[in-house]
């Protein structure tokens, strides 16, 4: 008999590299979307499944982590024997323009799933994974970042998630649950997010590599993440589930890089050599150096601004994660480093939008997709 899964928050980054990982294991998987007014599956169209055929192993249903009865009534449907809670608004910057929201969806959403669980008296069959964060840390209280190291959340979304975290641990004390928080760091990948740092970073990069373009506008600069590929964590998150004992785990990849450092990196995959100048609010990066092919871009030219719009009310200024837990306990070490992420996730968006400039030179309205 297959196991099932249900993951909420299926359609974002995470719930794509999951579900495929999932069904590559023979899971019945199904997954919770939200109803909206344009399709926003793009990220698991191809893993999508005719449900008039036979034997289908992934399934979509309707919900909202905001509605208990739809989670209720989804969850006895399903009767999964792991669910994965990604779901959230998951933006921090974005979380302190619709705190209550945040709140809502990532902290009582939470309560949510758990609460359901046991009510329809699944508390022996149904494990609960939890998508926590190293957002929790916030405030530096030492480095590097282990599952002892006391939390500081910094944000409305990381106040939100500490409750999750916690009630997480509620639920498992108080009833015996199988449930366990993932303390994941930055994860990130060519299906990230277009509003994060490093995927607006690397399409702008690739974008005013393709001459679509003539500058990129950032915040903080100085902050520090540990930055993983997507996929090395979610098979982390499997991993957890597998354990014989409920525990919670930092995943991380214990190196820690600036924004700015990012941004040199990804021009650098498209021959730009930048230098950076000024401090602050005045900071901007220049060309020193262009070899490359598809559109010269000439020495001196700004290309990086700072817009100190991005800046957030309380910032998390240095993330370093220790891993060593995971990689004892749960034999997990990531396949991809920070170099490769890169490189992926450039050569991603180069080709993303040539295919936009052939279009743009064909004649073809493109809509000006850039924050
Ligand atoms: P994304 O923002 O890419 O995906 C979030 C998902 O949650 C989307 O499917 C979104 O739906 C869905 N969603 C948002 N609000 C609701 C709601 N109210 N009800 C139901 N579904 C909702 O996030 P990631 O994939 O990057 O992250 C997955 C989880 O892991 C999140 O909980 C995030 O907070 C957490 N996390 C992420 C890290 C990272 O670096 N990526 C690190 C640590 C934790 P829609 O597509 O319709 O918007
Ligand atoms: P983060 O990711 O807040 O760490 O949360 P994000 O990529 O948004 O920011 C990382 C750092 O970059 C700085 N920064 C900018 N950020 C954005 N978005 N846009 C900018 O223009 C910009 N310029 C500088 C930020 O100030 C910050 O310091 C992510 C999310 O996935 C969360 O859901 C998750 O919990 C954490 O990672 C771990």
């Amino acid at each position: 008999m297959s196991k099932i899964a249900l993951i909420t928050g299926i359609t974002g980054q995470d719930g794509a590299y999951l579900a495929d990982l999932l069904l590559k294991k023979g899971y019945v998987v199904h997954g919770i979307k939200r109803r909206s007014s344009l399709f926003n599956t793009e990220r698991i169209d191809h893993l999508y499944q005719d449900p008039h055929d036979k034997n289908v192993q992934m399934k979509l249903h309707y919900g909202d982590l905001t509605d208990s009865t739809n989670l209720i009534r989804i969850i006895q449907e399903t009767q999964p024997d792991e669910i994965y809670n990604l779901a959230a608004m998951s933006h921090v910057h974005v979380s302190f323009e619709t705190p209550e929201y945040t709140a809502n969806a990532d902290g009582i959403g939470t309560l949510r799933i758990l609460e359901a669980v046991r009510l329809l008296g699944l508390t022996k069959k149904t494990k609960v994974y939890q998508a926590s964060t190293s957002e929790l840390y916030g405030l530096v209280q030492e480095v590097p970042q282990s599952e002892k190291t006391p939390f500081y959340p910094r944000s409305p979304y990381a106040v939100a998630k500490l409750y999750a975290y916690w009630i997480t641990v509620n639920y498992r004390e108080a009833y015996g649950m199988y449930a366990v928080n993932g303390i994941l760091f930055n994860h990130e990948s060519p299906l990230r997010g277009e509003t994060f740092v490093t995927r607006k970073i690397t399409r702008g990069a690739a974008r005013i590599a393709l001459g679509l373009q003539d500058k990129l506008y950032l915040g903080n600069l100085d902050a520090q993440r540990d930055w993983g590929h997507a996929k090395d964590y979610v098979e982390a998150m499997w991993r957890i589930l597998q354990q014989p004992v409920p525990e919670d785990y930092v995943i991380a990849t214990g190196v820690t890089t600036s924004v700015r450092d990012f941004v040199r990196m990804a021009f650098d995959e498209v021959g730009i050599e930048l230098e950076f100048k000024g401090k602050d609010e005045k900071e901007v990066a220049v060309v020193t150096a262009c070899n490359n092919p598809e559109y010269q871009l000439p020495a001196g030219r700004e290309v990086v601004s700072v817009d100190p719009r991005y800046y957030r009310p309380t910032e998390v200024d240095l993330l370093i994660g220790d891993p060593t837990k995971a990689q004892t306990m749960l034999n997990w070490k990531p396949q991809y480093d920070l170099p490769a992420l890169v490189k992926e996730m450039m050569e991603n968006d180069v080709d993303l939008f040539r295919k936009e400039r052939m279009l743009q030179e064909a004649g073809y309205y493109v809509r000006n997709q850039f924050e």
